[in-house]
């Protein structure tokens, strides 16, 4: 394929329930949406998970722009590119920067699968016909509403649910939560809010039968995560801290970890993410996909994702009604009993509903070759 023109949006999506986590709360998902048309005129999408603030990872919706414009939209236009795959060798010379390279390379296996016939998930080598979501539910202000939002989950048939921590909303909470869904599988996520001097609160967790604890440590460390990961019994999952297969290497060899959490836009692609993916199922190291409040285009994306076997426990992928009042695809995403079918049909499955995006636009820009 040969790129011809790039649009960059910024769409504004309120979020049906305030995400809190121990960072604060997103009200509304900001983010970038960049349409990638090639010299045959086929369109792929692709989604910047990254926030207006740096609070999960240093990238922002500006810097995420910034590196697109400046550079990494002048090495894809006009240029000759084979396969998705070859992306972040052509971003070799730029570092780190992961999602705004994710951006683009999601859109470039979008035109991809269209110009080779085939499904995302069947071009990723993704056998499974349906996959298992579960749910992350953010910080709620009192106990009781936290019980009442797992009471729900529970009920919508979410098959595992994640609830953030972080000092003061942890030991007390959870217990209280293990006492009314003793059978629930869940985990607990701090985005890092702790560190090695909170070694004996972290050791009370492991009395919940918790499926893991996620990334409780520094989000760049992982020498600390291992010391961690000796002293306790709850498997740790790393989030924050893996942005490439190397990452991944170094933490399992270190033991840093026994479950991964991959998120494509933090690994720089869908390529890194299977390669990481293929990684860890060699070392017997279990894999989830994780989520970023996507809108139904980098969701789209993760479901193909989690169609490969290693997707061994569920993800944060839920419903597209749990985010928002309407999405920006057609279908929207539905989760049903705990189980989101992985759509066959050629391309990412689900059709970008332009008159939604437009109408979430809150501005654009178009690049071309000169
Ligand atoms: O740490 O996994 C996280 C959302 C935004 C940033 C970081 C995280 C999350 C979630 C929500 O946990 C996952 C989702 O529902 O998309
Ligand atoms: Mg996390």
């Amino acid at each position: 394929m040969k790129i011809k023109k790039v649009t960059i949006r910024h769409l504004s999506m309120q979020l049906k329930h305030p995400f809190s986590t121990s960072f604060g709360t997103i009200y509304n998902k900001e983010f970038l949406l960049l349409e990638v048309e090639d010299e045959q005129g086929t369109i792929g999408f692709g989604e910047s998970v990254a926030f207006e603030a740096p609070w999960y990872t240093e990238e922002t919706l500006k810097t995420t722009w910034h590196m697109m414009e400046d550079f990494l939209i002048p090495l894809i236009l006009n240029q000759e590119i084979e396969h998705p795959d070859d992306t972040l060798e052509l971003f070799k010379g730029i570092r780190k920067n992961y999602m705004a390279k994710s951006a683009i390379e999601g859109a470039l296996w979008d035109i991809y699968v269209q110009q080779t016939n085939q499904s995302l998930a069947q071009a990723l080598g993704g056998k499974k016909e349906k996959i298992e979501v579960g749910i992350s539910l953010g910080i709620q202000e009192t106990i009781d509403k936290q019980i009442e939002v797992v009471a729900k989950a529970v009920k919508d048939g979410y098959k595992r649910i994640k609830l953030k921590i972080k000092p003061g909303w942890d030991i007390e909470m959870m217990r209280v939560l293990r006492e009314n869904f003793p059978d629930v599988p869940m985990m607990a996520d701090a985005n890092s809010a702790y560190t090695l001097a909170d070694i004996e609160k972290i050791k009370q967790l492991d009395e919940f039968n918790l499926m893991m604890i996620e990334q409780p440590l520094s989000s760049d460390d992982i020498i600390d995560h291992a010391v961690l990961q000796r002293q306790i019994k709850t498997p740790i999952c790393l989030d924050e801290s893996i942005h490439s297969l190397e990452d991944a290497r170094k933490a399992i060899e270190l033991g840093s970890c026994g479950v991964i959490n991959i998120k494509i836009g933090r690994v720089g692609g869908i390529s890194e993410a299977k390669r990481i993916h293929d990684y860890c199922e060699d070392k017997g190291i279990p894999v989830w996909c994780g989520g970023m409040l996507e809108s139904g285009i980098g969701r789209a994306h993760n479901i193909a994702l989690t169609a490969l076997s290693n997707f061994v426990m569920p993800g944060d992928t839920a419903g597209s009604s749990h985010y928002f009042e309407q999405d920006i695809i057609t279908p929207e995403v539905i989760a049903r009993d705990g189980y989101i079918t992985v759509p066959q049909e050629v391309g990412i499955g689900y059709t970008p509903n332009l008159e939604a995006i437009n109408k979430y636009t809150v501005a654009s820009k178009t690049y071309k070759c000169v």
